[in-house]
């Protein structure tokens, strides 16, 4: 995404990839697609370390600029355990928020069961010890990030399920204890056709929480005759309202470009799970998985990013419930309207 004035959106950082597998204590086939937090002086990476099985286990990395000197611990923080079948397959994908109300770190990952992918969720003081609350959506489902706070006293969550027809939309769904998840409904549905992101999206980092609303990443993964291309738009959710979608982007941001995002295990890949905004600096720090093989970092001007997805096209929501389902979806604001049965968002 080049803006007007020339400049692109996002930059990689020199130095990428910024983590390889050759950082690791121990050897291991690829390291990508971490989570990322500020968590005191440091950044802290979550690492998804897939080993020489194939099985993936998620592995901390710190570092005080958030771009080099990364220390890595000496062994995973979260890896298969006999105690929890549902992650025979591995851990993978980690997102972190902090929750105030808790004063812990909630880590929503995707745990690979015998019976396919489902969410997970885990809380740390400090990324050095962790405690699993387990389950909290059953397979086929990844991609998903808690919101920091309560909503009208219920958690939310984002999530993405893999429907057995139709596209693969991102859900968000309701909960009073983080154990109990209810109340879904569809956030943001995939496009048709020819568009970056039909057919599938997923959440990329958690939502980041701004003045205007709740800003967005989701990939979106378009099919072609040599495999899936992963890219990523961005949209901006009302901040009382969440499941409103106020914008949302007609291109991607950032797509695989260079040579370790083009060839890797995956090709044509870059994944965001996490990103770390410097307010004062007007920094954001977005840490991405490339080519399902290494670690990227590209960095933006936040005020550009709002910037750019508060011109991004309006959309609403409305809800439709005639026949006895209560059912959410977007459609340009100036169709919404017409719609039978829409629901009066704020904007
Ligand atoms: C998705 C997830 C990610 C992976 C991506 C590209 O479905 O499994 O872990 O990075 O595919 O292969």
């Amino acid at each position: 995404m080049t803006l007007s004035n020339g400049r692109k959106l996002f930059v990689r950082h020199p130095s990428n990839p910024i983590v390889t597998a050759d950082d690791l204590p121990y050897p291991a086939n690829t390291v990508f697609n971490p989570g990322a937090a500020r968590v005191g002086e440091e950044t802290v990476l979550l690492l998804r370390v897939e080993d020489l099985r194939g099985i993936s286990r998620l592995h901390v990395a710190r570092s005080t600029d958030g771009f080099g000197d990364w220390r890595l611990d000496d062994e995973a923080l979260l890896a298969p355990d006999a105690g929890h079948p549902e992650e025979v397959w591995g851990c993978e994908d980690p997102r972190l928020v902090y929750l105030p109300e808790l004063k812990q770190w909630a880590i929503t990952y995707t745990a690979y069961s015998g019976r396919g992918p489902l969410v997970s969720l885990a809380v740390t003081n400090d990324f050095r010890e962790v405690r699993r609350l387990g389950p909290v959506m059953p397979p086929d489902d990844k991609d998903a990030a808690l919101f920091p706070r309560r909503f009208d006293g219920r958690w939310v969550m984002i999530h993405r399920p893999a429907p057995i027809q139709g596209p693969a939309n991102i859900w968000i769904s309701y909960s009073p204890d983080l154990r109990h998840w209810g109340d879904h409904s569809v956030l943001l549905e995939a496009r048709e056709g020819a568009w970056w992101d039909a057919g599938k999206i997923g959440l990329g980092p958690p939502p980041l929480e701004t003045d205007d609303g709740w800003l967005l990443m989701y990939h979106g993964a378009h099919q072609t005759a040599s495999g899936p291309i992963y890219r990523v738009g961005l949209a901006l959710l009302d901040l009382d309202h969440p499941e409103i979608v106020l914008r949302r982007s007609d291109e991607w941001v950032m797509g695989p470009v260079t040579s370790y995002e083009s060839v890797g295990d995956v090709d044509k890949v870059i994944f965001p799970n996490g990103w770390v905004l410097d307010h004062d600096a007007d920094q954001l720090h977005l840490y991405y998985g490339a080519g399902d093989s290494v670690v990227g970092l590209a960095t933006a001007r936040f005020s550009e990013v709002m910037a750019y997805v508060k011109q991004c096209p309006l959309y609403h929501h409305r809800r439709v419930s005639d026949d006895g389902t209560v059912r959410n979806t977007w459609a340009p604001l100036s169709a919404v309207a017409e719609l039978p049965g829409h629901h009066e968002g704020v904007l």
